[in-house]
């Protein structure tokens, strides 16, 4: 059971005390729908227009741990400002690194990764955390064009495949993936 605890902006607003899984990845990815897929419940706010959420959203799991919904990075329309905004958030946020057990980081099969992504996952290996890629929106290509792409995004993140799971929030494609690998980072 996925149950809100709070949106969060500031520092000595996030909740303290259990590890977290982290969504992150470019605004419109499909962050809040997997989040949802995973754990069948309809609680993360699906946008109809990208760049919606703008706090973290924290969400506690069956007491264990939590779930934290990231706003997406690399929406156009975003202001100088709220770009500075979304670093210091983030800067704050990661500096707590050691209660964060898993990154799920979220990319589009479709796409080349962006700067954007380089420059997430560049720092999420800065801080020495553990980083899971998913591929979403699978159902919008054919099985061929998935396979080559996974390998490109693999490449260009510089990343293994085994560490990578190719997802839609649609299908369910490989939802049990996410959660099995969540298990294991949260026992
Ligand atoms: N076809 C398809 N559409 C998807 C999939 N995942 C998400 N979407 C759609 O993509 C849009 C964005 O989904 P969200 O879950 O709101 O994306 P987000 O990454 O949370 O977006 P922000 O919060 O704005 O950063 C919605 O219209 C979803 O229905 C998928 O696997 N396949
Ligand atoms: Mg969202």
């Amino acid at each position: 059971m996925l149950k809100f605890i709070k949106s969060a902006k500031r520092k000595d607003e996030f909740p303290k005390g259990l590890k977290q899984v982290v969504f992150v990845g470019r605004s419109n990815v499909g962050k809040s729908s997997l989040l949802n897929a995973v754990y069948n419940q309809k609680i993360a706010y699906v946008g109809k227009r990208p760049g919606m959420t703008k706090m973290l959203n924290f969400f506690e799991v069956d007491e264990r741990y939590l779930v934290v919904d990231v706003p997406g990075y690399g929406f156009a329309n975003r202001s100088k400002n709220e770009i500075v905004e979304f670093a210091a958030m983030m800067d704050d946020f990661f500096s707590d690194a050691d209660s964060i057990a898993l990154v799920v980081m979220i990319i589009d099969c479709r796409h080349k990764p962006t700067q954007d992504d380089i420059a997430m996952i560049e720092y999420l290996r800065y801080h020495h955390l553990k980083v899971l890629v998913v591929c979403n929106k699978t159902d919008k290509v054919s099985g061929n064009e998935l396979h080559k792409n996974v390998r490109m995004i693999a490449d260009n993140l510089n990343i293994d495949v085994r560490y990578m799971i190719p997802t839609s929030a649609l299908n369910k494609k490989g939802i049990n993936e996410i959660k099995t690998y969540i298990d294991t980072c949260t026992e």
